[in-house]
C-alpha cells in the first residue's frame, strides 16, 4: 500500500519535472510568439502578425495601399478617337474579394477591391467622352459596377449581376454630367459589398476645363472590422490617421482642389472641416459657380462635391470630421503649407 502510494508520488514528481523542463526549454519560443503569431486561415493560408485577427480570412493574399499615391492619381484610360471624332476611354477593372489588408497596425481586414485597391481607381474623363469599362469579376461572389451619372438602364450595374470566377461585362456610356460621382458595386446586401471596399471615384471634367490647381481625391470611408454594422475605423482614403502621420504637402497661395466623396456606410452623416481657412464648395461638382463659402460641409451616403481653397499663411492645419467620434477613430489629417517660393502647379491637362 505504502509502496504503491510512494511510486505514485514519484511518478507525479517526475511528470512535474518533465513539464517544467519542457517549459524552460521552449520558453524562448513562447515569448517569441508573443511578438508574432501565425494564423492558419479557413483555406489553409498562413498569416503572421503581432496583432489580433478580427476578421475571418479567406486566403493569405495581402495587399499594400499608399494613400499618398492614391491622393493625386487619376486614370484617364486608354484613349482612342472614334470615326465621328469622339474620344473613347477604355478601362479594365477587375473585382476581387479575397484580399487581406492591414488597415491599422495589427488589424487585418478582408477587403473587396476594384483593381486591387480600396478605393478603386479614380476614373477621369471629359464630358461627352465615351467610357468603356471591361469589367472582370475574379471574386467568388457576384459583383457589378454601378456608376452615378447619366446612362442607359442596362449600363446601370444593378439588374445584370456579373458572376464570380471570371464573369465579364462591358459598361459603355457617355461621360456626364460634369462633376464628381461615385461608382460602387450594387449587389445585395449592398452595405456589405460597399463597406468591404467596392467603390471609387468618377470625375467628369467640363470641356472648358477648370482653373489650374493642385488636385486631389479624398474618399471618406469607414471600416467595420468586427461585422456589427458599426464602423470601428474612419478615414480619408482608407487608412485611419494616415494624413496626420504623413501630412499632405501643399503651397501657400496656390489653388487646392479636392474631389471629396462620402462612402461611409451605417452612419447617416459625415462632414469635412478645414482649419485656418474656408473653401468654396460645389455640391456634386455639377455647377461651375460655388454654392457655399464655408469651413464645414455635411455629407450623407454618396454625397460628394468639389472644394477649392488657397492658404495665405504657411504652417500646419488640421482637416477632419467635426463629428468628433469619426476624427478620433481615424478621419483626420494635416495640410503642411509651405511658403510659396515658386508656383509649382502645372496646367491641368484636361482630356489628355
Ligand atoms: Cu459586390
Amino acid at each position: 500500500m505504502t509502496k504503491s502510494r510512494s511510486s505514485v508520488m514519484i511518478m507525479a514528481i517526475s511528470v512535474f519535472f518533465a513539464i517544467s523542463i519542457t517549459y524552460f526549454v521552449f520558453a524562448g519560443d513562447i515569448s517569441a510568439q508573443s511578438e508574432e503569431k501565425s494564423f492558419v486561415t479557413h483555406t489553409g493560408g498562413v498569416i503572421i502578425t503581432s496583432g489580433e485577427v478580427l476578421d475571418p480570412l479567406y486566403t493569405s493574399a495581402t495587399m499594400d495601399f499608399d494613400p499618398m499615391e492614391y491622393l493625386r492619381t487619376f486614370d484617364y484610360g486608354e484613349v482612342s478617337i472614334l470615326p465621328d471624332g469622339t474620344t473613347l476611354r477604355e478601362y479594365t477593372i477587375v473585382a476581387e474579394d479575397d484580399k487581406v489588408m492591414e488597415v491599422s497596425p495589427g488589424v487585418f481586414y478582408n477587403v473587396w477591391t476594384y483593381n486591387g485597391s480600396v478605393p478603386g481607381p479614380t476614373i477621369r474623363a471629359t464630358e461627352g467622352d465615351i467610357i468603356r469599362i471591361n469589367f472582370i469579376n475574379n471574386g467568388s461572389k457576384q459583383h457589378t459596377i454601378h456608376f452615378h451619372g447619366i446612362h442607359p438602364s442596362e449600363m446601370d450595374g444593378v439588374f445584370e449581376p456579373v458572376g464570380g470566377n471570371g464573369g465579364q461585362f462591358i459598361y459603355e456610356f457617355e461621360a456626364g454630367p460634369v462633376g464628381v460621382h461615385p461608382y460602387h458595386c450594387h449587389i445585395m446586401p449592398l452595405e456589405e459589398h460597399i463597406v468591404h471596399g467596392l467603390y471609387g471615384v468618377f470625375i467628369v471634367d467640363p470641356k472648358e476645363g477648370r482653373a489650374p490647381a493642385d488636385e486631389m481625391v479624398m474618399v471618406l470611408n469607414g471600416l467595420d472590422t468586427d461585422f456589427d454594422t458599426e464602423n470601428n475605423f474612419y478615414a480619408a482614403n482608407t487608412i485611419p490617421f494616415y494624413y496626420q502621420h504623413h501630412p499632405i504637402q501643399i503651397n501657400a497661395e496656390e489653388l487646392i482642389r479636392i474631389y471629396v466623396v462620402n462612402m461611409v456606410e451605417f452612419d447617416p452623416i459625415n462632414n469635412f472641416h478645414l482649419h485656418g481657412n474656408l473653401y468654396k464648395y460645389y455640391p456634386t461638382g455639377t455647377d461651375l459657380v460655388p454654392s457655399f463659402y464655408t469651413d464645414m460641409i455635411t455629407l450623407s451616403q454618396t454625397e460628394r462635391g468639389i472644394m477649392e481653397f488657397e492658404y495665405q499663411y504657411p504652417g500646419n492645419y488640421l482637416f477632419h470630421a467635426h463629428k468628433v467620434e469619426f476624427s478620433e477613430k481615424g478621419w483626420i489629417g494635416i495640410f503642411q503649407v509651405h511658403e510659396n517660393k515658386e508656383q509649382k502647379i502645372e496646367e491641368v491637362e484636361y482630356g489628355r
